[in-house]
Formats: structure tokens, sequence, C-alpha cells
């Protein structure tokens, strides 16, 4: 169900209880302002998630409550996921979900990194 994007965070969200370890993640990194884990459900060859340390439902909240170093912190660390998979060369693409018309479903803001195949214009 997608979320509604006003609603304020719900700690209980299951990327708050990945953060808080627990429930498992596949992690790929980790740093003071994110973390990155494999999507339960691929959608491409590769699909990683970033999430960002701090409680932030959405890419609008994130955008209009985060300091400027955990911005600056969490863009760094999603670079630094997709150099370090190996992604740059060919490419990859990167998606978050804000809100109902987006589809968005896990009320924790985070950024997909789709790699491993020509994305085509757009993936669903
Ligand atoms: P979105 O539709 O943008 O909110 O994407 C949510 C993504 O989160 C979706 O691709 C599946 C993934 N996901 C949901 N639950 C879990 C989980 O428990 N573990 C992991 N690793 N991924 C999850």
């Amino acid at each position: 169900m997608p979320i509604d994007p006003t609603q304020p965070y719900d700690d209980q969200n299951i990327f708050a209880k990945i953060l808080r370890g627990e429930i498992p993640a596949k992690k790929v990194f980790e740093d003071e302002h994110a973390l990155a884990f494999h999507d339960i459900a691929p959608q491409a060859p590769h699909h990683i998630l970033v999430i960002p340390k701090g409680a932030y439902v959405s890419w609008d909240d994130f955008s209009a409550r985060a300091s400027d170093a955990e911005i600056a912190g969490f863009i760094r660390a999603v670079g630094k996921v997709a150099r370090e998979a190996g992604f740059v060369e060919p490419g990859y693409r990167l998606l978050a979900n804000t809100g109902l018309h987006a589809g968005q479903e896990v009320p924790h803001l985070h950024v997909h990194i789709f790699a491993g195949q020509p994305l085509g214009p757009m993936l669903a």
C-alpha cells in the first residue's frame, strides 16, 4: 500500500527496524549518515537501497528538514555505494519514490540503485 507522505515518522517501519538491527538485511555499506542493503525483491540484476540514518519519511521530508551535513553525507554515500559496486561504467539508475502517486511503500526515505542491464527509459 502506498504511504501518505504527510504522515509523521513511524519508528516501527521496516527500514527503521533494519537500522536498529531488529530484522536482518544484506548490508553492503554503512557509515554515520547512511546504510545500504540489497532490496528484498530485486527489479534489476543489481538492486540496492540506500537509506539515511535519520528519521525521515521521504525525499521531501529529508530535503526540507535534514541538516546540510546529513544531506551531503547521504548523497556522497549513494555515490560511493554505486562506485564501489562497479556500477559507474556502464551505468546505473537512482530512484526515490515519494508519496502516493509514486507508489512509495516504506515510510523511511530510500534511494533505489538499479544496475546490471540496460534499464530502458523507465522502471515502473
Ligand atoms: P518503494 O516502493 O519505493 O517504497 O520501495 C520499497 C522497496 O523496499 C521495495 O523495492 C521492496 C523493498 N523492501 C520492502 N521490505 C523490505 C525488507 O524487509 N527488506 C529489504 N531488504 N527490502 C525490503
